[in-house]
């Protein structure tokens, strides 16, 4: 049965069995102090703050059967996926593959590499290591949500600027319809929170639509 959310800058419509949720990078890497995100000079402690909305959406997502996805932004241990141009940006003291507090920075397997506890996977989910910002790139994504004939994704995670937002537009061009949900996704730097989900919504949608964690639970209430 299709749902219709109040979004921006329209309704949104969708049905469950097609509507995957995309959980963008919500690892300690971004979130707890030492990983990469603190390396680049950050301030983590913004990012937190979306966990339980986040927890809430998921377990949401998990009651309807929605396919639910997580991405981890991460590399190999020889860093054969991280080209020179993305190593060398940010901090020299602290860079991807250098040793840090939770171990090696976004690198695969490592502590600081894991998704926070309170919204790890479960059986049955999808878990994409992504070396780039977007999913899709050098990703099976596509491939994976083709097969179960998904055609609506339900973006959420960290950062919103960055790799929500990239994913989104890769996802866009990909034809699929995307919704994001404003109090599930946080950036380091607030006024580039509310600029990407503004840019998003405007043009009539260019990139796809906004909405409230509440307004999403509204369209299914009944
Ligand atoms: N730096 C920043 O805002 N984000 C990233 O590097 N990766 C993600 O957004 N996941």
């Amino acid at each position: 049965m299709p749902r219709v959310a109040d979004a921006l800058p329209s309704p949104f419509t969708y049905e469950a069995s097609k509507t995957a949720l995309v959980v963008i990078d919500m690892q300690r890497d971004f979130i707890e102090p030492g990983g990469f995100g603190a390396a680049l000079g950050n301030d983590v402690s913004l990012l937190g703050g979306i966990v339980p909305d986040v927890a809430r959406l998921l377990r949401h997502a998990r009651e309807r059967g929605w396919f639910v996805v997580h991405t981890r932004e991460s590399h190999a241990a020889d860093l054969s996926d991280c080209p020179p141009a993305k190593r060398l940006r940010g901090q020299p003291s602290a860079r991807i593959g250098d040793a840090g507090p939770m171990g090696r920075i976004l690198v695969r397997g490592e502590p600081g590499n894991a998704i926070v506890a309170a919204l790890a996977p479960v059986a049955g989910e999808l878990v994409i290591d992504k070396p780039g910002k977007g999913a899709f790139h050098a990703t099976r994504l596509g491939e994976e949500l083709a097969t179960r004939g998904i055609t609506h994704l339900v973006f959420a995670g960290v950062t919103t600027e960055v790799c929500v937002q990239t994913s989104m537009r890769e996802a866009n061009d990909r034809g699929y319809d995307c919704l994001v949900i404003e109090d599930a996704t946080a950036s380091y730097i607030p006024a580039f929170k509310d600029a990407t989900l503004a840019m998003i919504r405007s043009q009539g949608g260019i990139v796809g639509w906004t909405a409230s964690l509440a307004q999403l639970l509204e369209s299914e209430s009944t």
